[in-house]
């Protein structure tokens, strides 16, 4: 079979990305904290979700494991009640898989708050990779279906891995998929973090939406044109999203050491933004990271320094930016907990 090109239509054209100088919405104060989650409602499951977290959390408790909260992948905001039309968000998670990894090799419990289908740790190497999944099987000498030959020293080490975390139970995989939904299980999640203290890390990775339409506005069936063009064109009247971050910080999980990423297209914006949002939400850390250069450099920003991590030149194909971060970002956690012992 002739070797296809391989095409990518979910990277954006960065030529054409928004334009993010535009001056950000406020924090979010206690009563859009309140207003929101009062005038929009929970995911039926939360209860659920907030059970298998607790549980989960206990357990590592009484191990004395430190617990890192990853969020995943990037939220989606419905049109309509009953789903036909939704806007996205780009993240198909290779950072938040990728990260969760190493944080459970360096001997971490992961509570995993990913977009539901979006890539998963370990299984993140087979399942959106240019190949089918049934090109990694052959036939045996003896006709049986076996692993072919070329991968099956690299997926014997995942698969080990893999079934580490599995036994030991070190990794709780909880999704979501629209920007509610999200909100709803973080601040459920982070105020079951919190009863961990300094031992709770959140790194939050996810791409939320910045816009939604809240559930007073939302049509119940499928948009009919004729219902919402003005002047020929369908307008949508989307609401901000309230900024929680501050919230977090200051009310959900205040023990828990705090990291978020910064997305941005354009490299003269990055580092300011990155210290805006020191400054709005006075947590411990923001990786800054570019729309365009993302899987090779990020920028870590304290309240005391700036530090770039880069791969580099030599670095093979297999090296990942996320093995620079982690051990990082774990060091700025043990230190988190020594000053606040
Ligand atoms: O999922 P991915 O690896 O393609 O992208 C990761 C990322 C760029 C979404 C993440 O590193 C990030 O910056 N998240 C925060 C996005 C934001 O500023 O809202």
């Amino acid at each position: 079979m002739p070797q296809l090109r391989q095409i990518h239509t979910s990277q954006p054209s960065t030529s054409s990305a928004i334009d993010r100088s535009v001056p950000d919405f406020p924090v979010a104060a206690v009563d859009d904290e309140s207003h929101y989650f009062a005038s929009n409602e929970p995911p039926e499951y939360l209860d659920e979700l907030v059970k298998e977290a607790q549980c989960f959390v206990d357990e590592h408790k009484s191990k004395g494991n430190k617990v890192v909260l990853v969020t995943s992948g990037g939220t989606t905001v419905p049109l309509e009640n009953n789903t036909v039309r939704f806007i996205d968000n780009f993240s198909a998670g290779t950072r938040g898989a990728t990260s969760a990894e190493y944080f459970l090799e360096e001997g971490y419990a992961v509570i995993f708050l990913h977009r539901e289908f979006s890539l998963l740790p370990y299984s993140r190497h087979y399942s959106h990779t240019t190949n089918c999944f049934l090109d990694y099987m052959a036939e045996g000498k003896d006709g049986s279906l076996v692993i072919a030959d070329k991968y099956r020293d690299e997926m014997h080490q995942v698969w080990k891995k893999y079934n580490e975390a599995r036994d030991k139970n070190l990794l709780l995989l909880l999704p979501f998929t629209t920007v509610n939904q999200y909100l709803f299980s973080l601040r459920a999640i982070a105020q079951v973090m919190d009863t961990l203290g300094t031992s709770a890390l959140l790194y939050l990775a996810a791409a939320v939406s910045d816009f939604f339409i809240p559930v007073s506005r939302m049509p119940e069936h499928k948009i009919q044109a004729q219902d919402h063009m003005e002047g020929g064109k369908l307008v949508v009247n989307l609401d901000p999203v309230p900024k929680f971050l501050r919230r977090l910080v200051d009310n959900w999980a205040p023990g828990a050491m705090i990291t978020s990423f910064k997305l941005e297209t354009d490299k003269d914006l990055l580092l300011r933004k990155c210290t805006q949002s020191l400054e709005r939400y006075h947590h411990q850390l923001v990786i800054g990271n570019l729309l365009q250069t993302r899987k090779k450099e990020v920028v870590f920003v304290t309240n005391t320094k700036q530090q770039w991590y880069r791969l580099k030149d030599g670095d093979g194909e297999n090296k990942e930016i996320e093995s620079l971060i982690i051990p990082a970002v774990i060091q700025q956690h043990d230190e988190y907990i020594k000053n606040h012992a």
